[in-house]
């Protein structure tokens, strides 16, 4: 089968293509980059959504029950759960599958787990280019599920269209987001758990210090600096579903028109973080072309001899690469 078929295979609702193309993506071989060339054209119509939020708030539950949710309007709903097993929960892949299993002999949903870890070109590329192909094939609404304890949901939330940060009302969450700056990449914070006692007050809490940080933002347009975003804060329960359509249905005002990619701060991000990891990719992949074996290893042993330093090691090899024809 030719790459072209896989690529039209999955564009045409062919799951087990799909499947073997996120594959080829991920793995960036030459069969992935063909099959994105011809699907790139198609993608820039889902609504990325990325989820995030402590370990154990709740979401996984809340994507399975917001697909549920949009599973009911017909809608065809994507799922890319990064590093799905966060320590404190642990075994969460399992779990993971257990909260989609209501969704597993659905064809209209597809679930892709990917590890955080070992991407050339970075996490945030590969998200990218995956969604891209979900979007190619139809997927109108995608969810990429992060767990909030590092950096990698920082990264993804840049490239998400909206950013919803999961809370639960104990564990005094409220305040590790601040800590661990969640808040400033929410668009949404969801109070979930809602059928606990607590959720109520810890979603006042959370829009009174959302209201003192409002005159704050006052006062950083008047001295001309951008608006810091402010989220909007929800209560729910995945669990029993309360809240969930209203949260579904905030999403789907926040979902990018046709006409806005142009600008739109996400799309650019996008395009960066694409293009760079490629970039990367691409130098990388021409520095250990053999025809430059021995001015790599002789500058490799320079750095290491601190005979020159690697910020002109690293000029050097990039006027090698484009002072020569091999590559
Ligand atoms: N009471 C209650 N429990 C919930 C709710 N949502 C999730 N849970 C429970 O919270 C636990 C963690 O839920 P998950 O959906 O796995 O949380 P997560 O944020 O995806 O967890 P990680 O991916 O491991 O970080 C599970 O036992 C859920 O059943 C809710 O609305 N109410
Ligand atoms: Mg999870």
């Amino acid at each position: 089968m030719t790459d072209e078929t896989l690529a039209e295979r999955a564009r045409d609702g062919d799951r087990r293509a799909l499947a073997r193309l996120l594959t080829e993506v991920e793995n960036r071989t030459a069969a992935g980059e063909a099959a994105l060339k011809t699907l790139y054209p198609l993608a820039g119509r889902a609504h990325l959504v990325g989820v995030t939020g402590a370990p154990g708030s709740g979401k996984s539950t809340m994507v399975a029950a917001l697909t549920g949710e949009a599973r009911k309007q017909g809608r065809p709903v994507a799922v890319i759960a990064i590093d799905p097993s966060s320590p404190i929960t642990g075994g969460a892949i399992l779990g993971d599958r257990i909260r989609m299993q209501i969704h597993a002999t659905d064809d209209d949903v597809f679930i892709r787990s990917m590890a955080s870890r070992g991407h050339s070109g970075g996490l945030a590329a590969s998200t990218v280019a995956a969604a891209a192909v979900m979007d190619a094939s139809g997927f109108g609404l995608i969810f990429i599920e992060t767990v909030g304890t590092g950096q990698s949901e920082v990264e993804v939330a840049a490239i998400a269209d909206t950013t919803v940060v999961v809370q639960s009302p104990e564990m005094g969450d409220e305040v590790q987001a601040i800590k661990a700056g969640l808040l400033e990449v929410a668009d949404i914070v969801v109070v979930n758990k809602a059928d606990r006692p607590g959720a109520d007050r810890a979603a006042a809490q959370l829009r009174a210090m959302l209201t003192v940080g409002a005159s704050a933002d006052r006062a950083a347009v008047a001295a001309g600096r951008p608006r810091p975003k402010r989220p909007e804060v929800m209560l729910s329960s995945a669990l029993t579903g309360k809240g969930v359509p209203e949260l579904l249905a905030a999403l789907d005002r926040r979902a990018p028109s046709p006409g806005s990619r142009l600008a739109d701060d996400a799309s650019l991000k996008r395009a960066e973080a694409q293009i760079s990891g490629i970039l990367a990719q691409r130098i990388n992949a021409r520095l250990h072309d053999p025809a430059r074996a021995a001015a790599r290893a002789e500058t490799l042993k320079a750095v290491a001899a601190h005979e020159i330093d690697p910020f002109t090691a690293a000029d050097r090899l990039l006027a090698l690469l484009g002072n020569d024809s091999a590559g």
